[in-house]
């Protein structure tokens, strides 16, 4: 069994990245296969429970209010709704719900309380229920693990270096700190991030070196491609080829073996023989439903299609992590860079958003 490594250096998972394909798929399907079924995918249907209108500044995302995107917004959905909206999911498949807020952090008050309402709804459905609602503090995530939740979404989403540049309303450390709250609950963590916002791959091996320097690392591993949304500071980002984002999964798959690892959004730009060039590389979960949170994803039937056709089946709910190892947030080992949060390329398209801000 490959062991798992909390000490790899961004050199050794650059030259990961880098070697030739072939190389990186045989080693990646082989790390794969001493953990996972590589037959096997987890199903997770997202829920955008609260949209838009977002006071946060995330370069890539149309649910900021700062930025003139196209989505509509809504506010929180009630309880009746999600439950619906869950049981629908279930029926095609799923077996994970995640419900996603356009949040920078959640206050404690009836909204939060009809979020754990919906939690324990869903857990009902004996499904996984995951939430994403920005920043928690550590009572608010013993109140979400208390109903039941069984996974918090939080991506570090790029290196630290380049977070500044995504993002300047927020750090790194708010993003770790959050992390270590649910990780003093026997709430599963859900971290990972983007490709194609501009980073470079030293800025890829970046994250993952702070994402598997976690211990525990992340019990899940979402890798999107940027959704290039007009409107938003990205919106003329290249879309990401499939090689990169075949690599990305690969790299992910060896330095974080028993990790689920999410192809998340941008399969909408994917072949399938692309995605199962993903799934081999050791992807082992996707969401479903013809929505992201905002943006379009792949008609749950073509998924079905491609599932059949490449013998791939839906995993059960609560298979891989019934109960959680918890451990005190100190043993976590990345060390942040410590400065706050700053621009450090003042040219970036973001601080000067002119052409998002001239819409109206
Ligand atoms: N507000 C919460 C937060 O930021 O943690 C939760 C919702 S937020 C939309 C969840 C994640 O969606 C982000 O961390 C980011 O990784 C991903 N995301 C948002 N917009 C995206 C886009 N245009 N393309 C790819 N991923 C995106
Ligand atoms: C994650 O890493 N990707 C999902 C989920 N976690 C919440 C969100 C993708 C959002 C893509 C843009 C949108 O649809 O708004
Ligand atoms: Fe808000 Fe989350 Fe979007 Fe950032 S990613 S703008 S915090 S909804």
């Amino acid at each position: 069994m490959s062991i798992t490594r909390h000490n790899w250096t961004k050199e050794e998972i650059i030259e990961l990245y880098n070697q030739p394909l072939m190389d990186l798929l045989y080693r990646a399907a082989t790390v794969h296969r001493e953990y996972h079924d590589p037959n096997v995918v987890q199903v997770s249907t997202l829920l955008s429970i609260k949209t838009g209108g977002c006071p946060e500044d995330c370069g890539y995302c149309p649910q900021a209010a700062r930025y003139h995107t196209d989505i509509e917004g809504n506010d929180l959905m009630s309880v009746q709704q999600v439950k619906a909206q869950a049981l629908r999911a279930k029926s095609s498949g799923s077996s994970r719900v995640c419900m996603g807020a356009a949040w920078r952090n959640v206050k404690d008050g009836p909204e939060f309380d009809q979020v754990l309402e919906m939690v324990r709804s869903i857990n009902k459905l004996d499904m996984e229920v995951c939430c994403t609602l920005g920043m928690l503090t550590e009572t608010q995530a013993k109140r979400l693990a208390e109903a039941g939740l069984y996974a918090y979404n939080h991506n570090l989403d790029t290196s630290e270096e380049y977070y500044k540049e995504v993002i300047s309303t927020r750090g790194y450390e708010d993003r770790l700190k959050t992390i270590e709250n649910v990780r003093k609950t026997n709430v599963t963590v859900c971290s990972g991030g983007i490709i194609g916002m501009g980073e470079s791959t030293e800025d890829r091996a970046g994250m993952l070196v702070a994402l598997a320097s976690l211990n525990p690392q992340p019990e899940s591993v979402p890798i999107n491609a940027l959704v290039a949304v007009e409107g938003t500071p990205m919106e003329d980002e290249k879309p990401v080829e499939i090689w990169e984002m075949i690599r990305m999964v690969a790299t992910t798959r060896i330095v974080m073996p028993q990790t689920q690892v999410r192809l998340s959004a941008g399969r909408t730009q994917m072949s399938r023989e692309g995605q199962a060039m993903c799934f081999f590389a050791g992807a082992n979960s996707i969401f479903a439903g013809d929505k992201l949170l905002t943006t379009p994803n792949p008609d749950v039937n073509e998924d079905m299609k491609m599932f059949e056709m490449l013998g791939l089946i839906p995993q059960k709910p609560f298979t891989k992590v019934s109960q959680p190892q918890t451990v005190e947030a100190e043993e976590s080992q990345y060390q942040p860079l410590g400065e706050k949060p700053k621009w450090s390329r003042p040219a970036h398209k973001i601080e000067r958003n002119l052409k998002a801000s001239g819409k109206k």
